[in-house]
């Protein structure tokens, strides 16, 4: 079943920034590192067309270095965009690249600044992925509300970072359909959809699956599992998640297998980074997964276009009374 998350705040949400965007200088959008393609908003991109864009990676401590740079050559060869990794998390990150985040703006809009002209910057992103966190460190003390799951900022708030800037923090949006079935699990493996819209053993299944080959090692090591990295990159996705279990305290005596707890322990060792620093998806592929799902979509389109009921009898009449639908009975008897 394909993820779908898109309660009535972000509607709201939708139409706050369709409102506020026209007074932004730079939209900062803030991807997560682990998912630069899938927590890019489509609808976001829309609603922020022709605004010079920073894309932020953040949570770079949780990704995998090496993607990281593949995802950020990607980004930076776009026209108009300027892409970096980061860390919002002051605990966890330098300061620094916070910092550069703020010259980031005045060289894209070098026109403002000053009481008269305030640089107006929106922060957005799909839920969770650390935006209100990335205003407290760049305002530098805790004044936006955060905190380790989706949907914690509710409504547009401004900060104000000095005189002449100011920072508007929006709630995390994803949009109303992901058509990108393995975006929908990226998302929810990584905490961006709310609890009650995914099962947490399919959302696990599906990130082992993806995982077990270039992360072998990684799972290996995490759950001490007794098989080679080899072994363990070949197991089938249910194989794993059992021999994780075994591993979790998640098997009960007669080797009933807890599917909901090894799950959620997965799940959680990710978002943590107790599993090792992950990334779910290359620009190659996300590419890939985005054409499947375009090819979906027009073959769903042309069932459903073809399972139309033919056109009703228009059930006009000409002036001697008989039907002029111009369906098969449109000849008509000659005269
Ligand atoms: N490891 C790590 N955690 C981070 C980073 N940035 C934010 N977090 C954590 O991610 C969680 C979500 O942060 P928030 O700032 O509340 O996220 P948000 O995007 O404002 O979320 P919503 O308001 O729900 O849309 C918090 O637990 C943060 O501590 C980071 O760079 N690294
Ligand atoms: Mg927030």
């Amino acid at each position: 079943m394909a993820i779908q998350w898109f309660p009535g705040h972000m509607n709201l949400t939708r139409k706050a920034i369709e409102a506020r965007v026209k007074d932004i200088d730079v939209f900062i959008e803030l991807l997560d590192a682990r998912l630069p393609g899938s927590s890019a908003n489509p609808m976001l991109a829309e609603l922020t067309a022709g605004r010079p864009t920073v894309k932020v990676l953040n949570k770079q401590d949780l990704a995998d270095p090496e993607r990281t740079d593949i995802w950020l050559a990607h980004y930076n060869a776009q026209p108009g965009t300027q892409a970096f990794a980061l860390s919002a998390n002051p605990g966890v990150g330098e300061k620094k690249p916070v910092q550069r985040l703020r010259d980031s703006c005045f060289e894209l809009a070098p026109l403002r600044g000053g009481m008269v002209k305030p640089m107006r910057v929106l922060i957005g992103g799909v839920p969770n992925v650390g935006k209100s966190t990335l205003i407290n460190s760049l305002v530098g003390r805790k004044t936006a509300k955060t905190g380790d799951e989706a949907g914690v900022t509710r409504h547009e708030q401004r900060f104000v970072l000095a005189d002449d800037f100011y920072l508007y923090d929006t709630p995390g949006m994803l949009w109303p359909r992901i058509n990108v079935e393995r975006s929908g699990f990226n998302l929810a493996v990584s905490g961006a959809v709310g609890k009650n819209a995914y099962d947490e053993p399919e959302v696990a299944l599906e990130f082992l699956h993806y995982v077990a080959k270039p992360y072998a090692a990684l799972l290996k090591a995490r759950y001490k599992l007794a098989q080679t990295v080899d072994e363990v990159a070949s197991l089938t996705d249910e194989q794993l998640l059992e021999a994780i279990a075994g591993k979790v305290q998640a098997v009960g005596k007669g080797g009933h297998v807890d599917w909901q707890k090894a799950a959620e322990r997965v799940i959680t060792d990710l978002r943590t980074g107790a599993l090792g620093r992950i990334t779910l998806e290359l620009p190659d592929e996300f590419a890939e997964w985005q054409a499947l799902a375009v090819e979906a979509d027009e073959a769903r389109d042309a069932r459903k276009a073809a399972r139309k009921p033919p056109k009703k009898r228009t059930g006009k009449r000409d002036r001697r009374g008989r039907q002029t639908d111009d369906g098969d009975n449109a000849a008509g008897p000659a005269d």
